[in-house]
């Protein structure tokens, strides 16, 4: 402690120690702000020191007096960069419709793109328009039946969460189910940003690794695509909302009751093999004379039905889905000569032709 600030080092007879007298004239060399004598005197400061003190401490305050108004007006200022400034000055950062929030969905929505491409359009339609699996980019199915909460369930818990059919074909996807599926939770995120985005934006098709556009081999220009769902859709008024079981939108109250076509003595059978098609594609018959459907679905645990179309597309005949093994009859009316195409209601890539001649 030899050193200490304000005392001179030891052995040095102190050349002006306080209190000392000062000569009458003569003002201290002191600013202002100078300690108390008596503190000075307890402290053995020098009047130069003690207002050296008082000037540094002064500082001393200043220095802090800035460093908190920095502070101060930095959070100010980045919380208003962030949230968006009063009267609509600024827009949030990451607002709702901030363009990073909107950025990411992009994003997220081309991934889920190709992860729909790689895992479900086999079945489920290129477009969703169905296949094998039912259809899903159907405005009626999208507005409330296929929400997030249930493409999260069914894709955790596979197909059989859609009508409880525990031998549905539509595996688990998500890498929490058991047994784990393929997708992780990033990509069943994406995948269901996907299946629920607008149809009112185009989205880049882009290379599943790289990320840069794809471009068409015939055109060379860029690979566009669009979400699903119509965002300005609103169902019937008096519509009923579409079934939590998808099977049961064929189940067709009007067409089992009322009076039954006469009985007919042309039956022709038709039946679905193992590999999700019609073993007949071509079937004639008479025209303008009812038949019956003979139908035999030979598909374990898969449904299908018989659907007797015009060329319009106007549907004819509809029967009931049998899930296989299992066989029916349905009654069709009398068709006028020409040719009718007819597919499983399921999945609209069976199909077959009729023959009425
Ligand atoms: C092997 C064919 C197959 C694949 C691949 C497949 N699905 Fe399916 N999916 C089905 C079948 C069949 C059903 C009907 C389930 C049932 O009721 O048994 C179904 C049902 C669904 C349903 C419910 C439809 C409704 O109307 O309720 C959704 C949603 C769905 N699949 C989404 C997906 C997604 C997303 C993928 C890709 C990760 C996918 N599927 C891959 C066959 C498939
Ligand atoms: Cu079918």
């Amino acid at each position: 402690m030899t050193d200490t600030p304000g005392r001179e080092p030891e052995g040095h007879e102190p050349e002006q120690r306080l209190p000392v007298a000062r000569p009458g004239a003569d003002a201290a060399p002191v600013e202002r702000f100078t300690a108390a004598p008596s503190i000075r005197a307890a402290a053995g400061l020098t009047p130069e020191r003690s207002a050296q003190v008082v000037r540094q401490s002064a500082n001393a305050r200043w220095v802090g007096f800035l460093a908190v108004v920095v502070v101060v007006l930095f959070v100010a200022i980045y919380w208003f960069y962030e949230l968006g400034a009063p009267l609509g000055l600024s827009q949030p950062r990451l607002g709702a419709e901030g363009a990073e929030i909107a950025a990411q969905q992009v994003t997220a929505v081309e991934r889920g793109y190709n992860v729909y491409e790689a895992n479900c359009a086999r079945c489920h339609g290129e477009q969703g328009e169905g296949g094998i699996g039912p259809v899903l980019n159907r405005q009626d199915k999208l507005f409330a039946h296929l929400n997030e909460a249930y493409l999260h369930n069914i894709l955790l818990v596979g197909g059989r969460y859609a009508c409880g059919n525990p031998a549905s074909i539509m595996p688990a996807w998500s890498e929490e189910s058991n047994p784990p599926g393929p997708l992780n939770y990033r990509q069943i995120e994406e995948l269901i940003a996907f299946l629920r985005a607008p149809n009112t934006d185009t989205y880049i098709v882009r290379d599943h690794e790289l990320l840069d556009p794809k471009l068409d081999p015939v055109t060379g220009e860029v690979m566009t695509f669009r979400g699903w769902v119509d965002p300005s859709y609103t169902p019937e008024p008096e519509a009923t909302p579409y079934p939590a079981c998808w099977a049961d939108e064929f189940a067709s109250p009007g067409e089992t009751a009322g009076p039954s076509s006469p009985p007919a003595d042309t039956v022709v059978e038709i039946s679905a093999d193992s590999s999700t098609a019609f073993e007949q594609t071509e079937v004639t018959v008479s025209a303008d004379e009812p038949f019956q459907v003979h139908f035999k679905n030979d598909e374990a645990g898969v449904p299908h039905n018989v659907e007797i179309r015009d060329s319009a597309g106007t549907s004819l005949m509809r029967g009931d889905i049998i899930n296989g093994v299992a066989e029916i009859t349905y009654d069709v009316p009398a068709l006028s000569a020409g040719s009718y195409p007819f597919l499983c209601s399921v999945h609209p890539n069976m199909t077959g032709t009729i023959t009425a001649e």
